[in-house]
């Protein structure tokens, strides 16, 4: 049995990450590719227990090390019961968020280094990466418009830190992203929805065609 493949979308808040992870699936699905779409932290009953404790608005929060451990630990759960198997079994991995918000959020705006997060990755999840990475790119106008929608019950505990910290974590993308050219594809998500499905599937035609 061929190999799935592993793709996962990062970017800020309200990017627009989960409807195109949606679009890719259903499009994936229309050419006879079975995908299971997942997201972080959580995707299992474990990560998702350690989502609440991490986004959870109640108690005194963690401090950036604490923090980038339990999001390590949700994913090393992901990875093991849910990402490999899957992908052994064939099927494509839509990921929502993955390791890269680690390195932007806990590195670029907690003040870890990329190298602290990533050999927590190394240990927790034998460092497993995507094979394409799509970095969903909108204004901060945009952004705020659209988490705003979103959030109507109001913001999580990381997505309502303030302007600076985004700021920092959106920079954080773009420079991850621009060290990797292989591995990610910088996606513009400012247009329609339906605009940005397609150029997230020009992005992904060279896996597509491999498939
Ligand atoms: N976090 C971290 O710190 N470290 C880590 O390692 C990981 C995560 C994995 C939870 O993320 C938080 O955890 C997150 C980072 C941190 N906090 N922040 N910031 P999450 O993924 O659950 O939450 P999110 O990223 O903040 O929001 P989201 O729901 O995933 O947003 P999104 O997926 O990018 O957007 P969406 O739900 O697809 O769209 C939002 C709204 O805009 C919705 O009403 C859509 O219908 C609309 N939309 C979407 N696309 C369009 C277009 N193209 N045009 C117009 N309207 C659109």
């Amino acid at each position: 049995m061929m190999q799935g493949k592993f793709i996962a979308f990062e970017g800020g808040e309200g990017a627009g990450k989960s409807t195109q992870a949606r679009l890719l699936a259903a499009a994936l699905a229309a050419q006879g590719i079975d995908s299971v779409v997942t997201r972080e932290p959580g995707g299992t009953p474990g990560a998702e227990s350690i989502r609440a404790l991490l986004l959870g608005t109640e108690g005194e929060g963690w401090q950036p090390r604490a923090e980038a451990l339990l999001f390590a630990a949700a994913r090393s759960d992901h990875v093991d019961r849910l990402i490999r198997p899957a992908i052994a079994a064939g099927k494509w991995v839509i990921c929502d968020r993955y390791v890269d918000s680690s390195r932007a959020y806990q590195g670029g705006g907690g003040g870890l280094s990329d190298s602290e997060v990533l050999d927590l990755h190394r240990i927790g999840s034998s460092g497993l990466l995507p094979d394409l990475t799509l970095l969903i790119e909108v204004t901060p106008e945009i952004a705020r418009q659209r988490a705003t929608t979103r959030d109507v019950g109001g913001a999580d505990r990381i997505g309502g830190r303030d302007d600076a910290y985004h700021a920092k974590v959106a920079a954080a993308f773009v420079r991850i992203a621009d060290a990797e050219p292989a591995r990610f594809a910088r996606i513009d998500g400012n247009s329609d929805a339906q605009s940005v499905h397609m150029a997230v599937l020009k992005a992904l035609e060279p896996l597509l065609g491999a498939a």
